[in-house]
């Protein structure tokens, strides 16, 4: 081939690959506009937040990536809780450019500014440049507003959400803010706030017109290093509009509260998964213009109504050798870390074909408690190895095995105590799986032999020996008698 024959092969096969990658490039396309783009739920797993772990962040798109906004945006988040699918779907539509013009929107990852605090509160792999959490939406000198709903299934059935997470996402100063409007039926609650120094912002909450709207900025551009910036809850409301008003960058996130107690027992016997939804209390914000850290505090949580011990707090489920995962988990803003605190005698002394009973398993509210005891030591809860199930009105309760057969005393062997309400009480029948209300507790104990068992006898049975006693009493009676009068026995 000549010099020009080969450039012209060349040229014709780097049309063809051009041709090729426009092809697969627009199949791409097309399918991200047709299908709504479904991924696993995104939790923070670094931060000082009060709720790492707890909020699932919807994610619109890689950092800086343009979004289109020709017609609804819709990003899906699943997980998987038990067995059962859980998915958040959320929903931006209407844009809408202040004087005009066409609105533009970006996902933003927080930290591409250094005085962001939304990374330092909720991040994962760090702060600043090493945040991979791209949660933003954010508007660069233009003002977008836009509708935004949510809402959840779980197993294609509704699953309540309480609300909404609405954060500034960036670091607003001048004319800077974010802002949601929601039905004033719903109320904001203030839940976090981050600042390295002492200055202040604005948090200003308009009531009107049957909307309640609230707004973060920083109009005397009071910054901090990093921040000061704030985080809300829209309590009751999932769904609203908001806008973002970008001198240079502005950004918002949204999220959604979704807590889960795990027990932590080794993985062999199986995840049991209790919805536990908390609710908001206080931090409501005052009508008008308020310091977000000098005319507010952050709301508090409120214990969900059922929970065994003092307490419930939720986690991600960590299995430990030790069943001490949730134990050791940190004291957050969902209580105490060590929810766990009854814990059972560290050995129990049984017999097999026996009975053992568990006194005073505390739980508050009212519904179904049930227990298991891994008597046998194979790694698992056997359904003979479950107790009855417990009516609790507040108070406590005491739970009674069987003990089988097949005991074995063994150092290290584990309870599990399941509690959740009595319309749930089915879906604590079985030691793993989700159970929509209540809590788990896994605890580790040993198992030694009884040497004297006190022999079960059942009460049927005991009057037939009792009435056969009497006889055989009775008939030794008659011959004593025969023999004292001097009659032949
Ligand atoms: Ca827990
Ligand atoms: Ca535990
Ligand atoms: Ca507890
Ligand atoms: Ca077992």
């Amino acid at each position: 081939m000549s010099r020009n024959e080969r450039a012209a092969t060349a040229g014709d096969r780097t049309r063809g690959r051009l041709a090729v990658r426009a092809v697969v490039l627009a199949t791409v396309a097309i399918v991200c506009v047709i299908l709504p783009q479904s991924a696993s739920a995104v939790v923070a797993t670094g931060g000082n937040g009060r709720f790492v772990g707890a909020i699932d962040w919807v994610v619109w798109g890689t950092n800086n990536q343009t979004l289109d906004l020709s017609g609804p945006i819709t990003r899906m988040s699943t997980s998987t809780y038990g067995g059962q699918t859980l998915v958040v779907s959320c929903t931006i539509s209407n844009f809408a450019r202040a004087g005009g013009g066409t609105p533009t929107l970006r996902a933003y990852r927080s930290g591409n500014w250094g005085g962001d605090a939304l990374d330092e509160l909720y991040n994962i792999g760090g702060e600043d440049g090493a945040n991979t959490l791209v949660n933003g939406l954010s508007a660069f000198a233009q003002q977008v507003s836009f509708d935004f709903a949510c809402n959840a299934t779980l197993d294609g059935n509704p699953y309540p959400l309480n609300g909404l997470v609405f954060a500034d996402g960036e670091q607003s100063t001048g004319n800077e803010f974010v802002s949601g409007e929601i039905a004033d039926s719903a109320t904001w609650r203030l839940i976090d706030r981050n600042r390295d120094c002492a200055n202040d912002s604005r948090v200003l909450r308009t009531v009107a017109g049957g909307t309640d709207t609230l707004r973060l900025d920083n109009p005397a551009s009071t910054l901090c290093p990093t921040g000061p910036a704030g985080v809300a809850f829209a309590d009751g409301a999932t769904s609203g509009r908001i806008t973002v008003n970008g001198g240079g960058v502005s950004a918002v996130a949204l999220g959604a509260v979704l807590t889960f107690d795990h027990g932590d027992a080794p993985a062999s016997y199986g995840d049991a998964v209790h919805a536990v939804q908390f609710s908001f209390t206080g931090g409501v914000p005052p009508v008008g213009a308020s310091a977000l850290f000098g005319g507010n505090t952050l709301a508090d949580t409120t214990q969900p109504s059922l929970h065994l011990g003092p307490s419930v707090d939720p986690e991600a489920g960590t299995a430990t050798a030790g069943a001490d995962g949730d134990d050791a988990s940190p004291t957050g803003a969902f209580g105490p870390g060590d929810d766990e605190t009854d814990d059972p005698p560290a050995t129990i002394t049984v017999a097999a074909g026996g009975s053992y009973t568990l006194p005073g398993v505390a739980c508050t509210g009212t519904g179904s408690v049930a227990g298991w005891i891994d008597f046998d030591g194979d790694g698992v809860f056997g359904g003979d190895e479950r107790s009855q199930t417990a009516a609790c009105t507040t108070g406590s309760v005491a739970l009674t095995w069987s003990v089988p057969a097949d005991l074995a005393p063994q150092p290290t062997s584990y309870l599990r105590l399941r509690f959740a309400r009595n319309s749930n009480a089915a879906q604590i029948a079985a030691p793993s799986g989700l159970a929509l209300s209540g809590e788990v507790e896994d605890h580790v104990l040993a198992i030694a032999l009884d040497p004297n068992p006190v022999p079960l006898v059942d009460p049927r049975l005991a009057g037939l020996v009792a009435l056969l006693l009497a006889m055989i009493g009775g008939g030794v009676y008659s011959v004593r008698r025969l023999r004292s009068s001097g009659q032949p026995a």
